[in-house]
């Protein structure tokens, strides 16, 4: 369910939050168990977060780069991913991780599926501010036609039931300017991990 400008009352505090949160556990580009870096730089806060390095991928209590636990979520934070999360009748969701990706121009994600939770019974909520991007939703395999749903500054996604394990994935970001974000996208997605 798309929640067009959902979270835009509350896009500046958002980003002030985020901006905390990357003080203390800066935004990096990992590395893929294949051994390619990611276009996209990433942090994470809440008692989860997910990382990906040779190892494989996997959600972690610790920032690997400092040893410390990731930055607490934001109240803020919690209140609007289950607010959204009831929007799309998933009831009571109280994400453990939110994973803040960072796109600069060009950053780009492949199709993939989110399969790292432990129950996929339960919703993931995105946030989208800064430059627009094409997110492209998919099927349940990779080879399947995927539609093309265009997001901006404050959107809000809520994807869960049947559509929890399409495969999923985001164009290249194109150059821009954006008054509050500035020269990138951000996206956060609430996720119940554990
Ligand atoms: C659709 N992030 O971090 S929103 C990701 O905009 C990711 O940064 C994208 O895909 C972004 O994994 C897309 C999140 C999203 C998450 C789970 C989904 C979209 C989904 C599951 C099924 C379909
Ligand atoms: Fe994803």
């Amino acid at each position: 369910m798309v929640l067009r400008s959902f979270a835009l009352a509350n896009a500046e505090a958002i980003f002030a939050a985020v901006g905390r949160i990357v003080a203390a556990a800066p935004f990096r580009q990992m590395q893929t168990p294949g051994g390619f870096r990611m276009s996209v730089a990433m942090s994470n806060c809440g008692p989860l977060g997910w990382v990906t390095d040779e190892a494989g991928y996997r959600y972690a209590a610790s920032d690997p780069e400092s040893g410390q636990p990731w930055p607490p979520l934001p109240a803020l934070f919690l209140r609007l991913a289950a607010e959204a999360a009831a929007e799309a009748d998933f009831g009571d969701f109280v994400p453990d991780a939110c994973l803040i990706n960072r796109y600069e121009p060009g950053a780009r994600m492949s199709l993939h599926q989110d399969k790292d939770e432990r129950d996929f019974s339960q919703p993931i909520v995105s946030v989208s501010l800064g430059l627009p991007a094409v997110f492209l939703f998919g099927g349940l395999k990779r080879s399947d036609p995927a539609r093309r749903i265009p997001l901006t500054h404050g959107d809000v996604v809520v994807w869960g039931g049947p559509d929890r394990l399409r495969y999923h994935g985001v164009l290249a970001v194109k150059d821009g300017a954006h008054p509050l974000v500035g020269a990138c996208r951000l996206n956060l997605t609430f996720r119940k991990a554990h």
